[in-house]
């Protein structure tokens, strides 16, 4: 990594950012030193049908552990997006739709459109039954219907379970019956890069394993012929011919449950984190408006799909809790060409892009022209989330998209976290390439070693974060105890993210990457286990690992090695027959690069397998081995080593 090379912020960013350098130290300093008052002071950037008088109210220890912010407040999120902006932003654009195909028309909807939209989905989702504490499930395609279906749950107090499109039947079909929900809202087809997905034909597949499952709500969308089920399954556009224009919002209590999203974690099974009214939507209020020095009029893209925790935050409830224009876009970066991106920041003269390093990698790869042949002149800010950037992504973006003269945003946070942690401001902070630099106001981070050992100054080992926020997740839907072990028990009183850290001379945080088995291919975050238990399913294996291997543009790719039941023999056709049931069991994403078939396992003689090993032989580096006297058979390695897929 280039070491050393430092962005100043610029006089211009200086004169204009809301926060200054200054500015930053005075409102960390506050946040850390009297959080109480700072929070209270904060919370009024909400509406509140009653203010709250505490703010975070919480312990990480395990005999008293318990997690709440503005516990006494009341409010309803989706009135704070969009009924308190009616009076002095009624007629201005809130959403701006751009679909899959370029030749196709772009849609707006502004906040009174917003309201009426949503209160008509509000009332369609009361007929059939949805009542406040229900858990709705939304399996849509990127169209302006996903973000009214997410703000109609919220109104009435239902808290929605959103399914990436990408997901397999057997993928929704789980997070279903986790969480015992009886609604699901869908389209008959999504669209992306000109192609359809079957979304309607999956969720058939998927209720026949989930019973649960009593009623779904179908948007059309391509008009595709899909197979109705009688009593069970509606057409969105005939239900909702006949509901009133008006919905009112259901008073919430600050720490009712808004949204579970499911996510991968180190053991197999998703993890259902959930997310409560109050602390998340200040959260991602005051984070949107912070790290992307938001202000009204300014159209904001945020690139990501709604079925991530990055489109809930930063494509529906942070920009509309501010009053911006979201821009929503169904299709893909560099489709139909590689311009794309940059044609759609033309067309609706975005002012601010928010993307992923992976996006930005395979855009690079076409080259600087299909960037040049656009303006690009509305932009003055950009964004990358999702894995640490590589200096020369960085660098491009910067250069080539931004031509200098915008400031790039690195934004580390996950799914558990609900928004920004350490991210710079564009008027307070040197930009280093890969660098996440500061944490934002009221975030904690420590460095701590293998012993929780808490390593100050220039330092490097696992993130941690000391004290709560008010966008922290509350717990795993049904599992509290999981909640804890997962996040609290390796490091006792304090959050452990999984990620590793290095915090540099000037007190600027580099994230490393993940520190256990998670991977994270184009974005996409897997639990290694997730993969491996699907391939374990299949009735020729015996045994799966699976480890992530470094890939120029998806950041990691998918390398598992397989052994197989005694009397099958491997084949080319096994391999692509494997490579199929992953894409059925889990999604087209979780599909691995390679597939190596072993007749054993690297394992320590207690039976662990051995991944270190694994991975790198799966990197080709087989010359840094390190101890492997602690394998049961070391002879299993030289075959490992014989048979790798390069
Ligand atoms: C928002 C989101 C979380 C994991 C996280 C980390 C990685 C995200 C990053 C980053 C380096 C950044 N990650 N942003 N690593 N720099 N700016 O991506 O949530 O899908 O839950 O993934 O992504 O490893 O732990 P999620």
């Amino acid at each position: 990594m280039v070491e050393g090379q430092v962005y100043p912020v610029s006089d211009e960013w200086k004169k204009r950012a809301k926060v200054d350098a200054e500015g930053y130290e005075q409102l960390h300093g506050r946040s850390i030193a009297d959080p109480g008052s700072f929070w209270l002071e904060q919370a009024r950037r909400l509406d509140w049908i009653k203010r709250p008088e505490i703010a975070g109210d919480w312990s990480f220890d395990e005999d008293d552990f318990h997690i709440q912010w503005f516990a006494d407040g009341k409010l309803n999120v989706s009135a704070n997006c969009i009924d308190r902006h009616l009076k002095t932003r009624g007629d201005a654009t809130a959403i701006i739709w751009e679909p899959d195909d370029p030749n196709e028309q772009a849609k707006s909807f502004t906040y009174r459109d917003l309201h009426r939209e949503v209160c008509r989905f509000a009332n369609v989702l009361k007929r059939e039954g949805v009542t406040k504490g229900d858990r709705v499930t939304i399996y849509m395609p990127m169209i302006p219907e996903a973000a009214f279906a997410l703000l109609a749950c919220a109104r009435i107090g239902a808290i929605h379970s959103v399914v990436f499109a990408g997901f397999s039947p057997e993928a929704i079909a789980g997070r279903i019956t986790d969480c015992d929900s009886a609604f699901l809202i869908t389209a008959d087809e999504g669209r992306r890069a000109g192609r359809t997905v079957p979304l309607k034909a999956n969720v058939d597949k998927a209720a026949a394993q989930a019973r649960a499952l009593k009623k779904v709500i179908v948007v059309r969308a391509t008009g595709g012929d899909v197979a109705m089920t009688e009593g069970r399954d509606i057409w969105y556009d005939e239900a909702v011919r006949d509901v009133a224009d008006d919905c009112p919002a259901e008073p919430m209590g600050a720490e009712d449950p808004l949204f579970i999203l499911y996510t991968s974690g180190s053991t197999g099974k998703p993890k259902g984190v959930l997310h409560t009214s109050g602390g998340y939507l200040l959260w991602a209020s005051f984070t949107h408006e912070l790290a992307f020095d938001y202000r009204p009029g300014e159209i904001f893209w945020c690139a990501a799909d709604i079925g991530w925790i990055t489109g809930h935050s930063y494509i529906v409830y942070g920009p509309l809790a501010n009053g911006a224009t979201t821009l929503m876009y169904e299709g893909v970066p560099n489709w139909p060409d590689a311009s794309r991106i940059w044609q759609v920041v033309d067309k609706h003269r975005v002012n601010t892009l928010y993307t992923a390093p992976t996006a930005l990698r395979a855009l690079m790869a076409e080259g600087d022209e299909p960037v040049k042949a656009t303006s690009r002149a509305s932009l003055r800010l950009l964004g990358t989330v999702g894995e640490p950037i590589n200096p020369e992504a960085w660098r491009w973006y910067h250069h080539v998209v931004g031509e200098d003269r915008c400031p790039i945003i690195d934004t580390w946070w996950q799914t558990e976290t609900g928004g920004h942690m350490i991210a710079p401001l564009p008027g307070a902070h040197a930009l280093k390439p890969g660098c996440a630099t500061k944490p934002m106001p009221g975030i904690d981070p420590q460095i701590v070693d293998a012993d929780g050992n808490v390593l100050t100054g220039e330092a490097q080992g696992n993130l941690v974060i000391a004290r709560s926020w008010p966008g922290q997740m509350r717990t795993v839907w049904n599992d509290q105890e999981r909640f804890f072990q997962t996040y609290f028990a390796t490091y006792p009183g304090k959050y452990f993210t999984s990620d590793g850290c290095r915090r540099d001379a000037n007190g600027d945080y580099w994230i490393t990457g993940r520190v256990d088995d998670v991977i994270n291919v184009s974005g996409h975050r897997m639990g290694t286990a997730e993969i491996e238990s699907a391939l374990v399913l299949h009735e020729s294996v015996a045994e799966a690992a699976v480890v992530g291997r470094p890939h120029d543009v998806k950041g990691q790719a998918i390398y598992a090695y397989v052994t197989l039941n005694s009397g099958v023999e491997s084949s080319e056709e096994l391999r692509d027959t494997l490579i199929k049931w992953v894409r059925s069991e889990i999604g087209p994403f979780a599909a691995p690069e390679a597939i190596q078939f072993a007749p054993a396992l690297p394992k320590t003689r207690s039976g662990k397998i051995m991944r270190r090993i694994l991975r790198k032989i799966a990197e080709g580096d087989t010359s840094s081995l390190g101890d492997t006297s602690t394998l049961a058979d070391p002879a299993v390695v030289d075959h490992l080593i014989d048979n790798r897929i390069s």
